[in-house]
């Protein structure tokens, strides 16, 4: 189900409430652990619909820093590439949370940039069991997509994709701040 979509320079900005492993992109991100190596949530369920040959991959990776990022192949998903996020565990908001999230979507679009990939769709990354609130997080997310877009010219859409409807809201405010709305 799209909630909106917003145009910024070349690309489609798209809040849409769905199950990421079913979206037929060129990367999913996954909000991983720093083991890579699979867990609950969001991580669970692409490691699920992508098979086993992807933690195989990912052993090779050595796992991942907080607010870094790593690709691999999709596998048996509908997504060409997985881009494997490590986001801040939340602690109050004085630990660094804010500048380590933005970080994760940051590092994922400079993948994006690296592989010239056109399409991208995030979960709302550390909101779940990390416990990062959700509203900080929304405005978080998009504001680093926007920002980082500049610089990655061949990304043409780039989906938040929310589990829920509150949190489809949340990122609808978000970006009615952000472009201008697309028809
Ligand atoms: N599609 C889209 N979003 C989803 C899906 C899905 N299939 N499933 C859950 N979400 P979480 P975190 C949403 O807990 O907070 C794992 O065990 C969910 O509603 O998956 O970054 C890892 O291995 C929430 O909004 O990730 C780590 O140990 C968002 O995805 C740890 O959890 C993120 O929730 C990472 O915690």
């Amino acid at each position: 189900m799209s909630v909106s979509a917003r145009r910024v320079g070349q690309a489609r900005l798209e809040v849409i409430v769905a199950d990421i492993t079913t979206l037929r992109v060129d990367a999913i991100v996954n909000a991983a652990n720093s083991s890579l190596l699979g867990g609950g949530g969001v991580d669970g369920a692409i490691h699920r619909a992508a098979g086993p040959d992807l933690v195989a991959e990912c052993r090779m990776l050595h796992g991942c820093k907080t607010g870094d990022a790593k690709i691999t192949k999709g596998y048996r998903l509908q997504a060409k590439h997985v881009i494997h996020v490590v986001g801040p565990v939340w602690n109050g908001g004085s630990l660094g949370e804010a500048d380590l999230l933005a970080s994760c979507y940051r590092r994922s679009l400079e993948l994006c940039r690296k592989h010239r990939l056109a399409s991208v769709a995030f979960p709302s990354i550390s909101t779940g069991v990390y416990r990062f609130p959700a509203d900080q997080a929304a405005g978080i997310a998009v504001a680093a997509v926007v920002e980082a877009l500049t610089a990655t010219p061949d990304l043409t859409n780039v989906i938040f994709c929310c589990f829920s409807p509150e949190s489809g809201r949340l990122h609808e405010e978000a970006m009615a701040t952000s472009g201008s709305p697309c028809s």
